[in-house]
C-alpha cells in the first residue's frame, strides 16, 4: 500500500515495509550507495539504495535519478539520528515513473530568474510551505465568517462598468465594443446583498492598475470583502478584529511547524491580542512626524509612514477617521465631524503596513449623490445608477471592509515581499508565467 512520508513520521512506521511516490529532492551517488532526499506533498524524507539490495534495473534506475524526477520507492523504515526527522528508507525497489531533465534551479537562484521559471520554483519547499500555511488561512477566515458569524458567500462579477476606489487604478478592457474594467473591488455588489442575506462577503479577485513597484502591491489580488446590514463603524472594527484574532489564533495553535517552516517564530504571533489599539487619524500623524516622518494634515499614509507607524508594534493597530477629502465617495460622513468619514485602516506590526480598508457606508440617498457631485462622479452617473438605486428602496445602515489576502499572508508569515504570498504574481513588471 503506497503510504506518504508526513505518515511514516506521524505514526513512527519503525521496522515496517512502505511505498512511497514522490520526487527526487536532492541525489548523491557514492561507490554503491545512492543517497536521495525524497519529497511527497506531506513532507520530506531520506532514502538509501544500497547496490546489493535492489534489482539491477532499479540500481541503474537510483543512479539515473535527476533531481525532480518522479519515482516509486520501496523499503524499510529505520531510525538515522543523522537523516532529517530521525528516520531513513532503506529501499528494496526503486522505480523511475519519469526522469527528469537536469533541473534548472541548481543555476541561477536570482529573484528575477526564479521568477521566470515560477512553474518549477513553486516545488521548493519555502514555497511548498507558504502555500499550504495560506491555505489555512484563507480556510480559517471562511470558517470564522461562515461558521462563527453566519454569513452567505455571494458571486460578484470580475467585469464591470464602474470603479469604487477611483478611476486611476482601473484596469480597461473592451467588452464588445463598450468600455468595461476589471473589477476593483466587489464592494458594491456585496452591498447589493445585504439587502437579502444581510451579512454576506466576497472572496475574488481585485484588479488594480497600480503603477507602485512596492513589497506590497500586486495588480491582481485576492480580496476578501465581507459586508454588513445594520453594523455601524464600531461593529465594523470588531468584526475585523475577531477577524484577524482567529485567524492567527488558530495558526498559532494548529500549524506552529509550518509557520516555522515559513520563518515566522510563533512565538510573536501569540502577542497578538484583543483589542486592538485604536488611533484616531490626527493622533497618526502627529505621531509619524514625532518618528521623524514629515506629513502633513490632510495627506494619506504611505509605506514609509505606516511602517514609522508599526515597526515597534506587536499586534495590529486601527488608524481611523480619514479626512473626507482622501477618501472614496461611499463612506459615511462623521456626524460629530463634517471633514471626516466613519472609517478605518488596519496595519500589520513591524512595518508590514496596511491589511484591512473598511468603513461605514452611506446609505441615505441624498447624501450619496451629493458626494459624488463633490468628487465628480456624476458625470458617469449611468454607470452607478444600480449602486445609487439601493438607497432608494429601503436602505438600511450597513458596514463592510476589505482584506487584501496576499498582505494578510505576508505579514502572517512574516514574509519580505508580497509576491511570494501568491503562486504566480501579477505586478507592473511582470504577467509570465
Ligand atoms: O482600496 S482598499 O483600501 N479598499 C477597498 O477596496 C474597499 N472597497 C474594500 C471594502 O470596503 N469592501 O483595499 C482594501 C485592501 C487593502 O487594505 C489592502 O489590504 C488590499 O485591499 N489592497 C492590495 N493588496 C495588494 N495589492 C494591491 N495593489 C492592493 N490594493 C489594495
Amino acid at each position: 500500500m503506497i503510504t506518504n512520508i508526513g505518515t511514516i513520521f506521524l505514526q513512527k512506521l519503525e521496522g515496517k515495509e512502505v511505498a512511497l511516490r514522490g520526487w527526487v529532492h536532492r541525489h548523491r551517488i557514492s561507490g554503491n550507495m545512492v543517497f536521495a532526499v525524497i519529497r511527497d506533498p506531506t513532507g520530506v524524507m531520506q532514502v538509501t539504495v544500497k547496490k546489493d539490495k535492489v534489482s539491477e534495473k532499479d540500481w541503474k534506475d537510483a543512479n539515473d535519478a535527476y533531481v525532480e524526477s518522479s519515482l516509486t520507492i520501496i523499503g524499510v523504515v529505520k531510525k538515522d539520528e543523522r537523516a532529517p526527522g530521525g528516520y531513513e528508507i532503506q529501499a528494496t525497489g526503486f522505480t523511475l515513473i519519469s526522469r527528469g531533465e537536469p533541473f534548472p534551479i541548481a543555476k541561477d537562484l536570482s529573484e528575477e530568474y526564479l521568477l521566470d521559471i515560477r512553474h518549477l520554483w513553486v516545488r521548493s519547499q519555502k514555497m511548498t510551505a507558504i502555500m499550504k500555511a495560506r491555505h489555512h488561512i484563507v480556510n480559517y477566515l471562511r470558517e470564522f465568517l461562515d461558521e462563527k458569524e453566519g454569513f452567505y458567500e455571494i458571486a460578484p462579477p470580475i467585469i464591470t462598468k464602474s470603479g469604487c476606489e477611483g478611476g486611476s487604478t482601473l484596469f480597461e478592457m473592451n467588452y464588445f465594443g463598450e468600455k468595461a474594467y476589471l473589477t476593483q473591488s466587489s464592494q458594491m455588489y456585496a452591498e447589493v446583498f445585504v439587502f437579502a442575506l444581510g451579512k454576506v462577503y466576497v472572496l475574488a479577485p481585485s484588479f488594480r492598475a497600480e503603477k507602485s513597484r512596492t513589497v506590497r502591491h500586486l495588480a491582481e489580488y485576492w480580496h476578501l470583502e465581507p459586508e454588513m446590514a445594520f453594523y455601524d463603524q464600531k461593529m465594523n472594527m470588531e468584526l475585523q478584529e475577531a477577524m484577524v484574532h482567529y485567524v492567527v489564533d488558530s495558526m498559532v495553535k494548529g500549524h506552529s511547524e509550518l509557520l516555522k517552516a515559513c520563518g515566522r517564530d510563533p512565538e510573536d504571533l501569540k502577542k497578538v491580542t484583543l483589542p486592538f489599539e485604536r488611533m484616531p487619524y490626527k493622533k497618526a500623524i502627529d505621531r509619524v512626524n514625532e518618528l521623524g516622518g514629515k506629513m502633513e494634515y490632510g495627506q494619506d499614509f504611505g509605506a514609509d509612514e505606516e511602517a514609522l507607524l508599526t515597526k515597534e508594534l506587536d499586534k495590529p493597530m486601527f488608524v481611523y477617521g480619514y479626512p473626507k477629502a482622501i477618501k472614496a465617495f461611499y463612506m459615511k460622513e462623521d456626524p460629530a465631524n463634517p471633514e471626516l468619514v466613519l472609517n478605518n485602516d488596519l496595519l500589520a506590526p513591524k512595518g508590514h503596513g496596511e491589511i484591512i480598508g473598511g468603513s461605514e457606508r452611506i446609505w441615505h440617498y441624498d447624501e450619496l449623490i451629493a458626494r459624488m457631485k463633490e468628487q465628480g462622479l456624476d458625470k458617469s452617473m449611468k454607470d452607478y445608477q444600480w449602486y445609487v438605486d439601493l438607497r432608494r428602496y429601503g436602505s438600511v445602515p450597513h458596514s463592510g471592509f476589505g482584506l487584501g489576502v496576499e498582505r494578510f499572508v505576508k505579514w502572517i508569515l512574516d514574509l519580505d515581499h508580497i509576491r511570494d504570498a501568491i503562486p504566480f504574481p501579477r505586478t507592473i513588471t511582470r504577467c509570465y508565467p
